[in-house]
């Protein structure tokens, strides 16, 4: 019998809104907004489950999975571009594109839906977002996830200069076991650090040189592992003029 009540039940469900509910639309209730002062009883005593109805609500399933965070690997590279890249992530299919910063990128090839190759566009020194755009507009943004910094000439040492307008260069490329000089051309003293504000803890070797005077220069500590380093300055942390990137290679 209940079989039988299910293949009716289904054969409604098909035709109309549903089973075991009026066809029509309900109206809304007349007491389905209650006035202030009134006691709403629902709110203290919600529905049990029906233990006779053949379609109950399924159990709440797994949540969707969120997407893959982007990651761009080599993550800096030469500012005349051209730099392979493994872009890993998810949702990729042909025709998704790559921007670094307002450039696209090159040779884009979706190996499978989380991982891309490409080729880096040139760019100016310092560091942009990447961002992949799937077929149908779908986004996924690494915000400053590519640096762009040329290696240090041989036999020279690496060097920040905080001129009155900002850092120069913004990033800088080192071999580990280098030292990277800071040098205060501004007029005032600056102290760069490095990230996090205020604990400075990603890189302690970068926390070396200390507050600047006008026209000083101090040398960093030794950056002995591979990464990127980011540095501000300390007096004035969210000021994107003296922030800068030292990339260990
Ligand atoms: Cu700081």
């Amino acid at each position: 019998m209940r079989y039988l009540v299910a293949i009716v039940c289904a054969a409604i469900l098909a035709a109309t809104a549903g089973c075991g509910q009026s066809a029509y639309p309900s109206s809304p209730s007349p007491v389905s907004a209650p006035t202030a002062g009134t006691f709403d009883y629902d709110d203290d005593y919600p529905t049990p489950p029906d233990p006779y109805d053949p379609y109950p609500p399924p159990p709440p399933g797994p949540p969707a999975p969120a997407p893959a965070a982007l990651v761009v690997a080599p993550a800096y590279g030469a500012t005349a571009g051209g730099t392979p890249v493994t872009i890993t992530g998810s949702g990729f299919a042909p025709g998704t594109t790559v921007m670094f910063g307002a450039a696209p990128a090159t040779a884009v090839a979706v190996v499978d839906a989380a991982t891309i190759t490409a080729m880096t566009p040139g760019s100016a020194n310092g560091w942009i977002d990447v961002v992949v755009t799937v077929p149908g507009g779908a986004t996924l943004s690494l915000p400053g996830g590519f640096t762009y910094a040329d290696p240090t000439a041989p036999d020279a040492t690496a060097t920040i200069t905080i001129m009155p307008t900002g850092n120069s260069p913004k990033a800088v490329l080192i071999a580990a076991g280098s030292r990277v000089r800071l040098v205060n051309s501004d007029a005032r003293p600056h102290d760069l650090e490095s990230d996090p504000h205020p604990v400075h803890s990603d890189c302690p070797e970068a926390n070396g040189a200390g507050l600047l005077t006008p026209g000083g220069s101090a040398m960093t500590g030794a950056f002995m592992t591979p990464r990127t380093c980011g540095i501000h300055d300390h007096n004035d942390p969210d000021n994107p003029a003296w922030m800068s990137r030292i990339v260990i290679r």
